[in-house]
């Protein structure tokens, strides 16, 4: 089975425990548990991971360019900021990236309009809640 790489990033493991106003009510194991049963329906397998730090997602993203066929990312606030980030996607080049945000992040705050990551990305997909995650494999899927 292919497997595509689901990862988050930091505070996004509080999903649905706080802020229900800007990001649902979606717990991010609701959100893993929903991005499994959409791969395998695509003929995928999900590898579901969330971490607080920005070296692990750049770890995971090299792991993924040995072991997966895509990679479905939301960075969280490393999107607005990391540059590791943008150079460890542009590294497992051609692995598709597409990039997920559960807000639109063009909505909200300035600081929030730029993603350092979009560049090295295939796409980004945002403002369509937990939604977004599907639509992203859905994206990939098509893509593969
Ligand atoms: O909209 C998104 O998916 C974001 O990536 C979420 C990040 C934010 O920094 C980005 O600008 C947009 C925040 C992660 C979740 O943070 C929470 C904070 C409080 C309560 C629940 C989640």
């Amino acid at each position: 089975m292919k497997t595509v790489y689901v990862l988050n990033g930091p505070n996004l493991n509080v999903l649905g425990k706080r802020e229900p106003a800007i990001y649902g009510a979606t717990t991010l194991a609701s959100i893993e548990a929903d991005c499994r049963k959409t791969a395998k329906a695509l003929g995928l397998a999900a590898e579901c991971r969330q971490s607080n730090h920005e070296g692990d997602l750049v770890t995971w993203i090299q792991e993924a360019g040995d072991k997966a066929v895509g990679i479905v990312i939301n960075a969280g606030a490393y999107t607005h900021t990391s540059i590791a980030l943008h150079d460890a996607i542009r590294a497992v080049a051609p692995l598709p990236v597409v990039e997920v945000h559960i807000s639109n992040i063009h909505a909200r705050e300035p600081f929030r309009h730029i993603s350092m990551i979009a560049p090295a990305t295939v796409g980004m997909i945002c403002g369509f809640g937990s939604l977004g995650y599907t639509l992203a494999l859905q994206a990939l899927a098509a893509r593969l």
